[in-house]
């Protein structure tokens, strides 16, 4: 083990060192060829097994055709049999040099690809990867035409193409709103009875927002006013549909009414690219009120959903209130966003944090938690880690990001490369692969990547000239001034109040920011090194002195490393500077560590638990999910669980000497996470005579159904002396316990594994199920006649109720009302694991 231990340690020291170093332009030219066999693997087996086909199967080294493979719902609404892959991957191809590849997939997108088929697509996915592909490509070929090179035979097919796509995604605007409709039938439009679609009343917000780079561009291009006028209608819609309180968007829409059908707010999944292009149609545009607006929304953002380095969900209306607490993989493209406005810190502090995820899970899995737990384990080879760490790089020039940018290719060299392309993971825990390679891994996963190890000279085009779409699609920038807008394209600017910046009007420089600090990035970086727990700085020598930050919440850096689930084992402790005592400096910690690695399994077992309130007016009906502890009493082996009243500690955080001692004797303690480690809270409730404890999440707005349950561990060291049963609530559990102490004299609670919690039926039946029992007649087992009284009993979740069903003598009645005050005595009283459920009616018999 301790081997093992120092192996991993000497890797990770190694990789860290690695991080820091610069790194030669021999060594990028290396990993720029690397770059490049890959993306001929892939776009190879694409060529090789798939074209024509949309997309590439890379497991089956075969092609998705729509239709001719089970349907996966709306992800296959961007296969429109219009080789989706090839048309993404073509300004890509140019980017890597490939100008013969580039010139061959041309003709094949001319000659081959229809864009009338009879399928329905996704407007969004159609605009982003097709559109903006065939424009992006378009330009290039008109570029390389242009230079008397390549591209003589070119006539503008490709321009062509987009216009006649263009057409085929207008009738989505045919709404009284001007939201676009999410799908539309290549050939037969919206609401024609062919179409078999128009019933869709709601769209996401990047699905509205996303369209103005491609169909600006389309309109500049072509000469026709209609594309740029119908994106900038559904960009007006949004914006006045912001919540005028916090500035904020939702993340789904009512294309009809323009109501809010989703208000939760975030910078991922569902209304990322809205922002992007709001900032990007001001660069491809230059017409500021996209960048008012921009501001106002990101103004918004920085104060309700950056916290760095993470970014959270909240509610539009109530955006002080978090509403989830997982992060999805999408928000990665927005530190790239943050580079754009020159917000340079907070874009370092969240790219950090992605890049320890990526560490700890390989690749950043779809969604995780704000504890970097894996929330959901897909990963589909997504491009916006390597996106924003390309800006970052572009912006600091901190060769820092050229390793990070090496380790995302070595990654997935070694876990996502198949022999026939590459292949989306589908659980990063397990490492299991899907049949599916998305075209936007070629459209930008590769550009992104090629790009952060290219000198500007080696590339065939001044990549400074364009804005990237958000698929990575290439448009230039001189747009705004060599085709001004078509007439009637212009948005009208309301001015609105904004709160000023440093960044409201100009992307300020380093110095600005960062002043005589030419290590400024990795001063804010160091800040989140230890952020998962992984990768922790190690020097192989025998003694040696690492500093450790102080945490922001005042944690000594030993116990906030603890507290991740990372034990630091003290070997022949050396001291410096001080003998005889341990010498701890706040902050500095010099001792011979080594790392031992102690995280919770992602795969472990957690065993859900309850506090259920019994005492009355509660009488077992509030239960509440909690998370059991690794350590201390465990309560699944306690028959019965354990009861008792609830006193809450002072202080509340337990972290000091204990006020009340005396209150707490023979009862479970309420404590507050944080400030110090649960086994020292818990050791010193112990001490005071309590018998068990609650823990209360100090983060707001947590609950058990978006936060996956944990178990608590402990610090490192024994806690073999802590007996006790410890229990977790999340913050909005906590908080219903809490006010039933406040509003009851007396709150009595039962902790035990969930599914021993009184009234838990453990076959799960149906509520309201009748049972009928009936007392046999003298005589009647013999002869199998059926008369006599009919007792029903009718289940309800809490409790067992009678009901007569024909009429009853006196006194059967009273026996059966007896019968029933008998058992809500027994469910109230609570101490067996008795349960008031069909399996535990109580005996009929007088
Ligand atoms: C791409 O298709 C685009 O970047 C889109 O905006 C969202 N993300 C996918 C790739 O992850």
């Amino acid at each position: 083990m301790l081997l093992k231990t120092l192996l991993i340690a000497s890797l990770l020291g190694w990789a860290k060192c690695q991080e820091s170093q610069s790194m030669t332009l021999e060594e990028k030219t290396v990993i720029r060829d690397q770059i490049i066999e890959m993306f001929d693997h892939a776009y190879g087996s694409y060529m090789k097994y798939a074209y024509p086909a949309d997309e590439l199967m890379p497991l089956s080294c075969r092609g998705r055709v729509r239709g001719q493979e089970p349907n996966r719902g709306d992800i296959d609404d961007s296969l429109g049999k219009f080789s989706l892959t090839l048309i993404d991957t073509l300004d890509t191809l140019v980017v890597l040099n490939k100008l013969d590849e580039f010139e061959d997939a041309v003709k094949k997108t001319v000659t081959d690809v229809r864009l009338d088929n009879d399928v329905v697509v996704s407007v969004f996915e159609t605009n982003i990867r097709v559109l903006g592909g065939l424009l992006g490509a378009h330009v290039m070929a008109d570029l390389l035409q242009q230079r008397g090179e390549r591209m003589q035979w070119y006539r503008d097919e490709l321009l062509h193409m987009a216009k006649e796509l263009g057409h085929r995604l207008l009738p989505a605007f045919n709404t009284t709103s001007g939201l676009p409709y999410p799908k539309v039938n290549l050939r037969y439009g919206v609401l024609n009875p062919l179409s078999r679609t128009g019933t869709e009343s709601d769209t996401c917000t990047a699905c509205a927002g996303t369209m103005i780079l491609e169909f600006a561009a389309l309109s500049r291009l072509s000469g026709e006013s209609v594309f740029e006028e119908h994106a900038r209608k559904a960009l007006d819609v949004l914006w006045q549909r912001r919540q005028r309180g916090s500035n904020l968007v939702g993340t789904v829409i009512n294309i009809h009414n323009e109501e809010w059908v989703r208000r939760e707010s975030g910078v991922g999944a569902g209304i990322d690219s809205y922002y992007e292009y709001l900032m990007k149609a001001y660069i491809l545009l230059g017409d500021n009120v996209f960048l008012e607006r921009f501001n106002v929304h990101y103004s918004a953002i920085m104060k309700y959903i950056s916290q760095p380095p993470l970014l959270l969900n909240v509610h539009m209306h109530n955006p002080t209130v978090s509403v989830r607490s997982w992060m999805d993989s999408l928000l990665a493209f927005f530190p790239g966003l943050q580079v754009l406005r020159g917000d340079l810190k907070p874009a370092i502090e969240t790219h950090e944090m992605l890049y320890q995820v990526t560490k700890q899970h390989k690749f950043l899995p779809e969604a995780f938690t704000t504890e970097f737990r894996v929330h959901w384990g897909q990963h589909l080879l997504r491009p916006e880690f390597a996106e924003s760490t390309y800006y970052l790089y572009k912006a600091t020039g901190d060769p820092y990001y050229l390793r990070v940018g090496q380790s995302i290719v070595e990654k997935l060299n070694a876990y996502a490369r198949v022999p026939c392309g590459f292949a989306a993971v589908q659980d990063v825990r397990t490492g299991t692969h899907e049949d599916r390679m998305d075209s936007f891994f070629l459209a930008e996963m590769f550009k992104y990547l090629y790009l952060l190890f290219s000198e500007k000279s080696q590339l065939p085009i001044d990549i400074d000239d364009y804005i990237f779409t958000t698929e990575a699609h290439l448009l230039p920038v001189s747009l705004s001034t060599t085709q001004p807008p078509c007439q009637g394209n212009a948005t009208e600017a309301v001015p609105v109040a904004q709160e000023e910046d440093l960044f409201t009007h100009s992307c300020p420089s380093m110095e600005t920011l960062f002043p005589n600090n030419p290590s400024f990035a990795k001063t804010i970086r160091d800040n989140y090194k230890y952020l998962t727990g992984v990768g922790r700085a190690f020097h192989p020598s025998p003694v040696r002195e690492i500093e450790l930050p102080l945490h922001d919440n005042g944690m000594e850096p030993v116990e906030f490393l603890k507290s991740m689930g990372i034990s630091l084992t003290p070997l022949n402790e050396v001291m410096v500077g001080d003998t005889g005592s341990r010498k701890e400096h706040r902050g500095v910690y010099r001792v011979k560590l080594v790392a031992e690695v102690s995280h919770t399994s992602e795969e472990e077992e957690v065993v859900p638990h309850v506090v259920q309130l019994i005492s009355p007016p509660f009488l077992g009906r509030t239960v509440l999910t909690a998370g059991p502890a690794k350590f201390g009493m465990d309560l699944t082996k306690q028959e019965h669980g354990v009861k008792g009243s609830i006193v809450k500690a002072s202080p509340y955080s337990a972290c000091g000497p204990i006020d009340n001692a005396v209150e707490l004797k023979g009862h479970i303690a309420l404590a507050l996470r944080g400030d110090c480690m649960f086994a020292i809270k818990a050791r010193r409730l112990q001490e005071t005579g309590a018998i068990g404890i609650i823990f209360i999440d100090h983060r707001e707005g947590s609950n058990s159904e978006d936060t996956p349950l944990f178990q608590m561990v402990g610090d490192g060291d024994s806690t073999e002396d802590l007996t006790l049963p410890l229990v977790f609530l999340f913050s909005q559990e906590g908080a219903v316990l809490t006010a039933a102490l406040e509003e009851n004299h007396n709150v009595d609670v039962l902790l035990l594994p969930k599914e021993r919690q009184l009234g838990h039926d453990k076959t799960d039946k149906p509520v309201g199920m009748n049972i009928k029992l009936r007392l046999a007649e003298e005589g009647e087992l013999e002869d199998g006649a059926a008369r006599g009284h009919t007792l029903e009993f009718v289940l309800e979740k809490q409790g067992v109720f009678l009901k007569e069903e024909e009429k009853e003598e006196p006194q059967q009645r009273q026996f059966c009302t007896k019968a029933a005050e008998k058992d809500r005595t027994e469910a109230r009283s609570a101490d067996s694991s008795q349960t008031t459920n069909s399996n535990s009616a109580p005996d009929a018999k007088p």
